[in-house]
């Protein structure tokens, strides 16, 4: 008997998605289909500096970050700035690079930034390779995190509620902090 088999139909490639999540009334997994099919598609067309290639020149378009976070439901009380303007996001990608931003770079009565979660580059869709971060604002590349699994939300406690360990604090340790 011909141990010859038809070769086996390719799998379909898998399409990547990432988690929203943190202290959020409705955390949630999102492709990058749901990216497109759920918000408005902004366009940007960047440049960013990278330490080892130089200047990159891309054109990406997705979502507001904004939007898609506040579909997720920050838990503070959005009617007040102060109360949204202690919370933080962190992004990280497929190899474990992460970043960091405030919210209120992001929120409107902020820096309003209009940074995206990108579901198209350079006219490629990136449902198999996973979204990207894309901060039109930077200077340098660092921000722009691909393949995206991960969106945490969540607020920053204040210095005063961190333990300083190993230090003397007497005399106001905490200083440092303020
Ligand atoms: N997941 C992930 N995203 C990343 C990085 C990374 O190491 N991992 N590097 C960043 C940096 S430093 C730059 S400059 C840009 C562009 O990198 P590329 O030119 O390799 O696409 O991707 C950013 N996004
Ligand atoms: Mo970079």
């Amino acid at each position: 008997m011909s141990r010859l088999r038809t070769p086996p139909l390719a799998a379909p490639p898998r399409t990547r998605s990432f988690l929203l999540r943190g202290e959020v009334h409705r955390p949630t997994t999102l492709t990058v289909a749901d990216l497109r099919d759920g918000w408005e598609q902004h366009r940007a067309d960047v440049v960013f500096d990278c330490a080892t290639n130089g200047p990159q020149h891309h054109s990406f378009e997705g979502p507001l970050l904004r939007e898609v976070v506040a579909s997720a439901e920050p838990a503070f009380d959005a009617r007040r700035r102060k109360d949204r303007s202690r919370f933080l996001l962190a992004v990280t990608g497929g190899d474990g690079h992460h970043t960091v931003l405030s919210w209120a770079e992001i929120d409107a009565d902020f820096g309003d930034a209009p940074i995206l979660l990108a579901t198209v580059m350079d006219g490629g869709a990136l449902d198999i390779a996973g979204s990207q971060l894309v901060v039109p604002s930077d200077r340098c590349g660092a921000r722009y995190v691909s393949a995206i699994t991960s969106v945490w939300v969540a607020a920053c406690p204040a210095p005063d509620d961190v333990p300083a360990p190993g230090r003397n604090t007497e005399g106001g340790g905490r200083a440092e902090f303020r």
